[in-house]
């Protein structure tokens, strides 16, 4: 099991001006999707890619299993420490296509056109992965079902619910949070919370 950015004792592992809670809130924009079943829900992955890929629901279910242990730091400024994701690495997914070699940001589509941005570099760092598992369950509806992304290292806002593709670029566009005043970065550990942090 990887172990993300998990620090050696409490204190070192939550970043400034965060809480700790040991519920889950439930935060997004817009409407938890309700999925009949999964006939319908594709993954695309697409952009600066030299072929576009298509995968459906089985074919993603497919893909090479793996598990990271996480802390949550959410922007509104609760954490949640040690939350244990399974799902599909986001080497495994990536290896399907060839990156171009113009990529150097990608952008996360979920449901309802919602976006998050990030340089492809941190989209591509170890422990980052495609979670249909939060702590052995299948994911709620409210927290991303079927498929979430995670990635560890920035504010949990870019860790997309309800996700269904990847778009590469060449240059840094911002998302849905992203433009609205969120930070285009978003690391915890240097409070860049809002545009102007
Ligand atoms: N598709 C989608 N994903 C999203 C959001 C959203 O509005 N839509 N909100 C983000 C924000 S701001 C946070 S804090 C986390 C919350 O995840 P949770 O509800 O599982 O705690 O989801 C992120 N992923
Ligand atoms: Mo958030």
């Amino acid at each position: 099991m990887f172990y993300g950015l998990s620090r050696g004792s409490k204190d070192d592992r939550v970043p400034p001006n965060q809480k700790v809670t040991t519920g889950f809130p439930v935060l997004h924009y817009g409407n938890v999707p309700e999925y009949k079943d999964l006939s319908q829900w594709d993954f695309r992955i697409f952009g600066a890619v030299e072929e576009e890929k298509t995968l459906s629901f089985s074919e993603f279910k497919g893909l090479s299993v793996g598990e990271v242990r996480n802390d949550i730091h959410c922007v509104t400024g609760w954490s949640k420490l040690d939350n244990v994701w399974e799902g599909v690495p986001v080497e495994e997914v990536v290896k399907l296509v060839t990156i171009k070699p113009e990529a150097k940001y990608v952008m996360l589509h979920a449901e309802e056109g919602w976006t998050t941005n990030m340089p492809l570099e941190d989209f591509m760092a170890k422990g980052n992965l495609f979670a249909f598992k939060h702590n052995g369950e299948d994911l709620t509806p409210d927290h991303g079902y079927p498929l979430r992304f995670v990635i560890p290292h920035l504010y949990f806002w870019k860790s997309a619910k309800w996700v269904r593709g990847i778009e590469f670029l060449d240059k840094d566009k911002p998302g849905f949070w992203e433009k609205n005043g969120y930070h285009m970065y978003g690391d915890p550990w240097l409070q860049q919370r809002y545009e102007w942090d």
